[in-house]
């Protein structure tokens, strides 16, 4: 062999080497990542190159356009970092997309047909997810950028980032037909974070769908929030409308609520993936006792500083007590049990709006057409608040007052 062409060999070998070792190297670092995330709480995670995430303007546009996002107008500000995840932070070149399983023993199906009990979402019967996350996150990525010296930023939840399509596009999962994300391994119960970072990996391989010809969360739905297999109208969804809905409930929904008080599990409770859930080992994820099976009265009474101090690190506390009252007597009223007459009559004296409202809807539903007229008689002629005295007139479907 010719002298030029050996020691072209031999520099063409040793660039190979050096490309072979780079590449031993990411795949090393990527492993280790993912291997650390276990250490620092998390139950699954994958990656992804940040030029292989999706971008979904058509998908989210659609949403906003057909007001499937009701009073959440936060969906609608800064569509443009939401719908793609590589205008959220110019530096991003990965992303590592997290899992945390919630799921404990318990199933919200089999309360609601016990009508003095609240249903509150698996979610929420805990400490609030978004403290424990972001701590985890915290230090997670801390111990990344450490080790690997690289720039980070990570979320959970708040921030403009879709994070369902992005742990799907990571292999975590399936964006089910009720649109949440399920895996193979924790069924429905996962929450969702992401850490970006400017370091280049190779994605992992996108999770297939397989749902299959399964409608059951579809099915299942109360007030038929899925509109079509993978979209939902928020408006309509128990979650949305108990959580997120800030006014009156409307009340078309008020008897489809039954006794959900916060949040809604069924098309997540009724998918067949389930199966293969595993219960949580995450402490923080552990619901606490009297959040399981409350009963309604146990809310009933309760002011505003009672309210703050029960819900003091739960995601409930977000709400305020003036919904969760509204929300509890929904429940109440479709208990149409007399037992709460004492403590509703105490609420048509509430200084909040909402929660007379409701009072006055609960107790229409628990009494007889006659009862309710002595009460109407007592209360509509001291009530000021327009929407209150409608609420009263509704009752007997009289003309109501628009000025
Ligand atoms: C807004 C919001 C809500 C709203 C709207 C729900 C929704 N589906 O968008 C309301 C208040 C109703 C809600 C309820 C709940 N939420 Co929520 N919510 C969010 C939030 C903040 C944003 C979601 C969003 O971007 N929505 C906008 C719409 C456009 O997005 P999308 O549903 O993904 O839309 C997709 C489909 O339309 C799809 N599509 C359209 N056509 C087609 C066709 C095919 C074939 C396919 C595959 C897809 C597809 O493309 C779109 C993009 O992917 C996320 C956190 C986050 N930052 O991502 C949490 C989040 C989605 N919520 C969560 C949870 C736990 C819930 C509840 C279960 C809580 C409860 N128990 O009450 C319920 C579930 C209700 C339900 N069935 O979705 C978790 C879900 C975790 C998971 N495993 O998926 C998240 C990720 C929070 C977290 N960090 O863990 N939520
Ligand atoms: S959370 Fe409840 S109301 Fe919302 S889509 Fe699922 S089943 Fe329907
Ligand atoms: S219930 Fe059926 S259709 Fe719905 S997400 Fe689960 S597998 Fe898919």
């Amino acid at each position: 062999m010719p002298k030029r062409n050996s020691e072209y060999a031999k520099r063409t070998v040793s660039r190979r080497s050096q490309e072979e070792k780079n590449q031993i190297d990411f795949v090393s670092k990527k492993n280790s990542i993912l291997k650390a995330s276990k250490k620092f709480g998390f139950d699954i995670a994958s990656i992804i190159n940040i030029k292989e995430t999706k971008n979904l303007e058509v998908e989210l546009r659609q949403f906003l356009e057909k007001k499937h996002h009701g009073e959440m107008e936060w969906l609608n500000r800064k569509k443009e970092f939401r719908s793609d995840p590589k205008k959220l932070w110019k530096e991003a070149k990965s992303v590592i997309v997290l899992g945390s399983n919630y799921h404990f023993e318990t199933n919200s199906l089999d309360l609601l047909n016990k009508k003095n009990k609240g249903i509150i979402s698996v979610y929420a019967r805990s400490k609030d997810y978004h403290l424990s996350i972001k701590k985890k996150l915290k230090s997670f990525s801390k111990w990344i950028s450490d080790n690997y010296q690289c720039q980070i930023k990570f979320f959970v939840d708040t921030a403009p980032v879709m994070e369902k399509p992005l742990a799907m596009r990571a292999g975590i999962g399936w964006q089910g037909k009720h649109t949440n994300l399920v895996s193979k391994e924790y069924g429905s119960w996962l929450f969702l974070s992401s850490i970006f970072l400017d370091i280049e990996f190779n994605s992992n391989p996108e999770s297939k769908n397989h749902c299959g010809s399964c409608t059951k969360c579809i099915d299942i739905c109360p007030t038929n929030a899925i509109v079509e297999p993978y979209k939902i109208d928020a408006k309509k969804c128990i979650s949305y409308l108990t959580i997120e809905h800030k006014s009156h409930i409307p009340k078309a929904y008020r008897n489809q609520i039954g006794n959900r008080i916060y949040g809604c599990d069924d098309c997540l409770a009724v998918c067949p993936w389930n199966k293969y859930a595993k219960k949580t080992s995450d402490i923080d994820f552990i619901p606490k006792k009297n959040l399981i099976e409350p009963t309604l009265k146990s809310f009933l009474s309760l002011d505003d500083t009672m309210f703050r101090k029960k819900f003091s690190r739960s995601s409930i506390k977000r709400i305020g007590r003036n919904r969760f009252i509204r929300n509890v007597l929904i429940a109440v009223g479709n208990s149409k049990n007399k037992n709460y007459l004492s403590e509703i009559t105490l609420l048509l004296n509430d200084s909040s709006d909402l929660v007379r409202s409701m009072a006055v809807w609960a107790l229409k539903e628990i009494l007889n057409k006659k009862d309710f007229e002595i009460q109407k008689k007592i209360y509509y002629k001291k009530e000021r608040n327009l929407e209150v005295k409608n609420e009263w007139l509704d009752s007997d479907n009289q003309i109501q007052i628009t000025h």
